[in-house]
């Protein structure tokens, strides 16, 4: 058969101010644009383990939202899906079925809301894609006409076995940044995470050969990738993670991750970790102050615990070269219109090289969503577009809609603004320059320039 695996790449907002804002502020559509390039690993996933005999070929969805003609001739398509991109999936499914084509949806979304995705597609994935993909296939080739496949019927995928994903499908198309995963899952149960409910299987650690293997494989097709770990929480062990960036060393790439907080625990991670390449570090901090991550995090109340040392974290982080991208939720139920000015006053306080605010979303699945939706607080049940971090989907506890969305408007302007930016790096330097000892002494420039 002639397989083919369509990405929906690309970043999603509706709001038209905020689109607006996003379209002049400089460091709004820097990360923007980087991020928007990046491929698909969980179809490049799939392809690696799709069973041999079949013509495999990776399309993007075109920038206007439709499909390849290139995908009419195809046998099979299988579409990755998130929330925010669910309608337009479903669209271009109901056109290729409509003209013959078959389609199997996996990922994310559908995982969720099988029984949603089953008026759209012949097959349904739900969960981990590894296992349940190879038994799509043979279906479609027995012509078998619908059917749902589900990870928990199948025996548990290792990641330990995941075989490199299938980076040279993307041939000559132009990514800067390649995906490559170190670990699936994290230890920790935040109301609001959208990503950790599909996977049924506790933190799980790649072996660190594997991931040196699938690096290289990339630096094969492009020798200067830049490489972003598609983890949810990297650094969860810190002596695998110490054993990770002792491999990284020697391959000399530039790399990004998301982690928590507790990173900056360890000086010989934050060693390792800027030595082996890092030039960013994306940590959820959700809230300047510990009151409005009370409960949070569901298992231990990880969150609150740690957000009295936040600002001790990030500058130990930052102190090592390595920037932070700090991550603040805005609208959770402790926040007030007061929130927003905590925020500057944090990223100000703290010298945060970068910062991420994004609205609380509630994602299909999450324990927020079914919280929110009880309390009659979901608005538009259903708008899946809307779950894009960047539009309102809920009713906020402490201020109006229209509050949050205004605040949240002046606080990306004072953020992303030119100045602020360039305030926020010049900062970041100085203070690489001028390191000081314990005893306060000036040490000589020891640390990594960041550049990225
Ligand atoms: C990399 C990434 C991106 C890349 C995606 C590149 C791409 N084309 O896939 C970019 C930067 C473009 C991106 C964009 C967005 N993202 Co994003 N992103 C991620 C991130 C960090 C990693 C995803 C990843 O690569 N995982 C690793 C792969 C191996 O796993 P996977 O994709 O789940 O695939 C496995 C299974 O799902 C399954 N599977 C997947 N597809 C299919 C299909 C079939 C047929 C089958 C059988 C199986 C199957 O098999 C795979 C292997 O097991 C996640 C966080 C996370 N940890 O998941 C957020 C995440 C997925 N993103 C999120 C969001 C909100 C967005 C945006 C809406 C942000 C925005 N405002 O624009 C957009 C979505 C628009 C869009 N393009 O779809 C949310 C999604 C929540 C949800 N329920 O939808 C997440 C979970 C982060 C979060 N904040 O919670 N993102």
């Amino acid at each position: 058969m002639k397989i083919g695996f369509l990405a929906m790449s690309g970043i999603r907002a509706h709001d038209p101010e905020l689109l607006k804002l996003g379209l002049t502020l400089p460091g709004f559509v820097e990360r923007s644009k980087q991020i928007a390039a990046l491929p698909s690993l969980g179809l490049l996933q799939l392809a690696a383990v799709t069973p041999a005999g079949h013509e495999l070929a990776y399309y993007e969805a075109a920038e206007d939202r439709s499909e390849p003609p290139a995908l009419y001739d195809c046998d099979l398509v299988a579409i990755s899906t998130f929330s925010a991109q669910i309608f337009e999936a479903y669209a271009i499914a109901d056109r290729l079925r409509a003209a013959g084509v078959r389609v199997a949806l996996g990922g994310l979304h559908v995982s969720v809301l099988p029984e949603e995705a089953a008026q759209h597609a012949d097959y349904v994935a739900i969960g981990e894609g590894e296992r349940v993909w190879p038994r799509i296939v043979d279906a479609c080739q027995a012509g078998v006409p619908h059917a749902r496949f589900g990870a928990s019927d199948e025996p548990a995928v290792d990641i330990g076995q995941l075989p490199t994903p299938r980076y040279d499908l993307l041939q000559e198309r132009p990514y800067n940044r390649f995906t490559v995963q170190t670990s699936r899952g994290c230890p920790w149960r935040c109301d609001f995470c959208a990503s950790s409910v599909m996977l049924a299987q506790r933190y799980r650690k790649r072996p660190v050969a594997c991931i040196v293997r699938d690096i290289l494989a990339i630096r094969r097709l492009r020798p200067t990738a830049f490489i972003e770990f598609a983890d949810d929480n990297t650094f969860v062990d810190k002596e695998w993670g110490k054993e990770l960036c002792r491999a990284l060393i020697p391959l000399g790439i530039k790399w990004f991750t998301e982690t928590d907080v507790s990173v900056a625990d360890d000086e010989e991670l934050l060693e390792l970790i800027a030595r082996s390449g890092c030039r960013q570090l994306l940590i959820g901090l959700e809230s300047p102050e510990g009151s409005a991550l009370e409960g949070l995090e569901l298992h231990a109340n990880f969150k609150a615990r740690r957000a009295e040392r936040y600002a001790e974290a990030v500058q130990r982080i930052q102190a090592h070269g390595i920037t932070v991208n700090g991550c603040f939720i805005l609208g959770l139920d402790s926040h007030d219109e007061s929130v927003f000015g905590r925020v500057l006053e944090f990223v100000e306080a703290t010298g945060l090289y970068e910062v991420q605010i994004t609205y609380l979303t509630a994602f299909p699945g999450a324990p927020l969503y079914a919280r929110l939706l009880e309390q009659g607080r979901v608005l538009r049940p259903g708008r899946w577009d809307l779950c894009t971090l960047f539009d309102i989907n809920f009713q906020p506890a402490r201020m109006s809609v229209e509050a949050l969305r205004a605040g949240f408007h002046e606080l990306t302007k004072q953020l992303y603004s030119s100045d602020a930016i360039e305030r926020r790096r010049a900062r970041f330097f100085h203070g690489l320059r001028e390191p000081r000892a314990a005893d306060g002494a000036a040490l000589a420039p020891t640390r990594p320039r960041v550049t990225a």
